[in-house]
C-alpha cells in the first residue's frame, strides 16, 4: 500500500504524519520537540534567547538535526520508510536560512550527521523567524523605495511586515553587507528542509513565497520592484518559484542509506504552515472558511482571485490547491474571552449558557470593542476594552451580557474584516480550544449566516502536507481525500437567518465605535 509522508517544521517541533490512502488510516504521527530533545541548540522554545525581545532567531542546524532524529526515532519504532511513495512538507512561515556557494555542491555522506555537514554551508549562523519584530525601519524603507505601503500590498498581498522575509533580508544586508555578499542562496524554512531531503537546491511555492513581501501575486514570480527595494542582487540569491505539486527532487542517497527510504521517492515543493493547514482542514475550495479559536483567533479561506485587503491588515498567500488564500489574525482571541470570564466570574459552561439561554442577539444594545491589548486586525493600540450600553453593563455587573458582548464583538469584527476577500462562506470549519463552546459557535453561525462545523484535527499542517504528497502522486480529487482525512465531527450548527438584520445593524454600530474610539473609519 503506498504511503505518503507529510512533515511540519514548526517553531517548537518537527512532526511527521504518514497516511495510507487506500486504507484511509494515519499510520504514523510522531514529533521531535526541539527544546526537550535537542537542548544543545539552546532553543528551549524554538528560538535563541535574546536580550532584545524584538529579535527572534533560531538555529537552522537544529532543524537539520531534527530531521535525523525524527527519521531515526521512527525507524527504531518500526517505521518502514521504504513504503513512502511521496514526501511533502510545511514550514513555519517567513523564517529564512542564509547559505554560501558550498550549498550548491552538497554531497551528503551517510555516515556523518546532517547538521555537521550543513554547517560549512551557512553564511549566517542564525535564522530570523516569524516571531521577530525588529525590522520596522526596513519596512518603512522598502515601502518608500517601492512607492508606498499600498503599492507593496497591491503587488505582494501584504503591506511590509516586520516578520516577513524581505524586510529581514534587508536588515541582514544593512548590518552585515560582507556576509550578505557571501550569501549565494536564501531559503525559507520550507524550501531549506525540502533542499535537505533532496540534497540539492529546492524551489519555493506560491503559498510560502507570498509571505516574503517579494512575490508578485499577479505573476507568481519575484517582483522586480520589491527585489530592488529590498537588497542588491537579490534575484540571484532566491530560489525559483514553482506551482504546488511540482517535484523539486528525489530523496537524497543520504536518507536512502541511513533510514531505508526507497530510491526515487519524489520530494514535492513544500509550503508554509498556513497554506498547508488550509489543505489539512479541507478548506481549499472557495466558500469554505476556517476559523481557529486560539490564543489569537485566525480566519483563513480560499480565494479564487488575488484580492488584497484595502486596509492592509490581512495577508494573501498562494493556495496549494490553486488560486489564493487569505490569512487574517485577530490578536484578542481566547485571552480576551478569558479576561471577560474572569471579570464576571463565569466558566466556559456558564459562558455558553449566558449566550444561549440568558441573552438575545443584539444583546439589548450592550456592546463592546474587545481590545484588552494591542490588535492586529484592525491595527490599533489598546490596554482595555470599551463598553457601551447601560450603566450596569458598563461596570461589568451583567455577566451574561458581558459574555455575549465579547463573542458578538469578535464575530462581527471577523465578518467585517474578512469581507474584502469577496467570498461569502457558506460553511465555516471551526477549530481550536474554544470551538467546543456551543454559545460561541451559535453567535458565529448567526453573524456569518453560515453553517459551523467542528474539526478536531491537531496536526493540520503536517496532515495537509501529507495530503499534498498524496494528491501529487495519485491525482485524487481533494474532496475525496478530505472526506477520509479531514472530515468534520458530527453535529454542525446551522445559522438562524432571521437574525441577519440585527447583526447588520450591530456591524454598523461596531464600525461607528471603531471610528469614534480609535479613528479607524471605513
Ligand atoms: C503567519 C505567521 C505564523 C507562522 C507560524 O503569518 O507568522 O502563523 O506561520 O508558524
Amino acid at each position: 500500500m503506498p504511503q505518503f509522508l507529510g512533515l511540519d517544521s514548526s517553531t517548537q517541533s518537527l512532526t511527521a504524519v504518514v497516511l495510507d490512502i487506500d486504507t484511509g488510516k494515519v499510520v504514523l504521527e510522531q514529533s521531535v520537540r526541539f527544546g526537550q530533545e535537542l537542548p544543545q541548540y539552546r532553543c528551549p522554545n524554538g528560538f535563541l534567547e535574546n536580550h532584545d525581545n524584538r529579535i527572534r532567531h533560531s538555529d537552522p542546524l537544529m532543524w537539520a538535526a531534527a530531521l535525523d532524529r525524527l527519521f531515526a526515532k521512527c525507524k527504531s519504532a518500526g517505521m518502514d520508510w521504504s513504503k513512502i511513495a511521496g514526501i511533502c512538507g510545511s514550514g513555519q512561515q517567513h523564517g529564512s536560512v542564509y547559505l554560501n556557494d558550498h550549498f550548491f555542491d552538497l554531497h551528503l555522506a551517510p555516515d556523518r550527521d546532517l547538521a555537521e555537514q550543513i554547517k560549512p554551508c551557512l553564511s549566517r549562523a542564525t535564522s530570523p523567524i516569524w516571531m521577530d519584530s525588529s525590522t520596522s525601519a526596513e519596512c518603512a524603507e522598502i515601502a518608500k523605495a517601492a512607492g508606498g505601503e499600498e503599492k507593496v500590498t497591491a503587488i505582494t498581498g501584504s503591506r511590509p511586515i516586520e516578520r516577513f522575509t524581505g524586510p529581514q533580508i534587508r536588515k541582514f544586508y544593512k548590518e552585515n553587507p560582507a556576509a550578505y555578499r557571501q550569501t549565494a542562496r536564501i531559503h525559507l524554512v520550507s524550501s531549506f528542509m525540502a533542499s535537505l531531503l533532496c540534497g540539492g537546491d529546492a524551489a519555493i511555492d506560491p503559498g510560502d513565497g507570498a509571505g516574503m513581501n517579494l512575490l508578485d501575486l499577479s505573476t507568481l514570480q519575484w517582483s522586480d520592484i520589491l527585489l530592488a527595494a529590498t537588497a542588491p542582487e537579490l534575484a540571484s540569491k532566491l530560489p525559483r518559484v514553482v506551482k504546488n505539486g511540482t517535484a523539486v527532487g528525489q530523496i537524497a542517497d543520504y536518507f536512502i542509506k541511513r533510514y531505508g527510504f526507497r530510491p526515487g521517492t519524489p520530494i514535492f515543493v513544500w509550503s508554509g504552515d498556513n497554506p498547508c493547514s488550509l489543505v489539512g482542514m479541507g478548506a481549499t475550495a472557495p466558500g469554505v472558511a476556517v476559523i481557529s479559536l486560539g490564543t489569537s483567533d485566525t480566519f483563513f479561506a480560499a480565494m479564487p482571485a488575488p484580492r488584497t485587503d484595502p486596509q492592509g491588515y490581512g495577508h494573501v498567500f498562494g493556495n496549494p490547491a490553486g488560486g489564493f488564500m487569505c490569512l487574517i489574525c485577530f490578536t484578542n482571541g481566547s485571552l480576551a474571552r478569558e479576561e471577560v470570564m474572569k471579570k464576571v466570574g463565569l466558566d466556559y459552561e456558564g459562558f455558553a449558557r449566558a449566550i444561549l439561554e440568558e441573552t438575545q442577539p443584539g444583546n439589548a444594545g450592550n456592546m463592546l470593542l474587545p481590545y484588552f491589548g494591542n490588535e492586529t486586525t484592525p491595527r490599533l493600540q489598546s490596554t482595555a476594552p470599551r463598553l457601551f450600553g447601560d450603566e450596569e453593563f458598563k461596570n461589568w455587573k451583567k455577566p451574561a451580557a458581558a459574555a455575549r458582548a465579547i463573542v458578538e464583538a469578535q464575530a462581527i469584527s471577523m465578518k467585517i474584516h474578512s469581507a474584502w476577500i469577496g467570498v461569502t462562506p457558506t460553511t465555516v470549519r471551526v477549530t481550536g480550544g474554544a470551538s467546543k463552546n456551543e454559545g460561541i459557535l451559535r453567535v458565529l453561525a448567526d453573524v456569518f449566516g453560515a453553517r459551523m462545523v467542528r474539526l478536531s484535527i491537531s496536526n493540520s499542517a503536517s496532515l495537509g502536507a501529507a495530503l499534498m504528497a498524496a494528491q501529487a502522486v495519485t491525482n485524487r480529487r481533494w474532496e475525496d481525500l478530505y472526506a477520509v482525512f479531514s472530515a468534520a465531527s458530527p453535529g454542525g450548527i446551522d445559522p438562524d437567518l432571521s437574525q441577519a438584520k440585527i447583526y447588520e445593524k450591530l456591524a454598523g454600530e461596531f464600525r461607528r465605535r471603531l471610528c469614534e474610539c480609535y479613528g479607524i473609519c471605513s
